[in-house]
């Protein structure tokens, strides 16, 4: 089988792949637009974007729609995160932490999965935004994210390191679990 995921960044393709060629399921990058509209959760952003796509593709396609949630920032940027990032970078993030002592935020990750029907999976991770970016792997906010238990940030992990806890990882393991009961 294969199967698409419809995304603009190749890593979280990259973060992906793992778990399903162990189902023989050969995942691949399809890059299409889709409406991401404004919405309060990442949930709503991912099933709208699903059901818009699913006129428009054969066959199954997933989606992943994820956010950084700040604790002193209110949430922010959280569904905003692609724009922000965009715009801002996550130099932004860390000048908008300036002083500020409490650095919790958590990573979540919403995959929308279309065969006919939606399939929605989770993941999230808590951690911390480190005073200044470090490492070169991984993508987005990366350099300034470490997870909950550990002193390095994603971006000085391995591909595999992050996948095993991060909110992605967590997303894709139910999803990878959920596909290979249901596969025909
Ligand atoms: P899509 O085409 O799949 O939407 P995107 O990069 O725009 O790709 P999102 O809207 O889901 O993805 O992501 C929101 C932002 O959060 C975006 O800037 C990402 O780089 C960042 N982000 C998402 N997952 C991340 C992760 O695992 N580590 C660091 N940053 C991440
Ligand atoms: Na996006």
């Amino acid at each position: 089988m294969r199967l698409a995921f419809i995304t603009s960044n190749p890593g979280k393709v990259e973060e992906a792949k793992r778990y399903f060629e162990p189902l023989g399921v050969e995942v691949y990058q399809l890059h299409m637009s889709y409406p991401e509209i404004q919405a309060d959760t990442l949930e709503e952003v991912a099933e709208y974007g699903a059901r818009w796509l699913a006129g428009r593709i054969d066959g199954p396609f997933f989606l992943d729609d994820s956010g950084l949630f700040v604790e002193a920032l209110k949430g922010f940027p959280g569904v905003y995160s692609a724009y922000v990032y965009k715009t801002l970078g996550y130099w932004g993030i860390l000048k908008l932490l300036e002083g500020e002592s409490n650095r919790k935020a958590y990573f979540k990750s919403v995959i929308a999965y279309w065969d006919g029907e939606l399939h929605i999976f989770r993941g999230k991770v808590d951690g911390k935004i480190t005073e200044e970016p470090r490492g070169s792997g991984g993508f987005g906010f990366d350099p300034v994210f470490i997870p909950e238990g550990f002193d390095r940030t994603f971006a000085e992990m391995t591909t595999e390191e992050k996948n095993a806890i991060s909110h992605r990882g967590r997303a894709l393991k139910a999803f990878a679990t959920w596909l290979k009961e249901n596969l025909k």
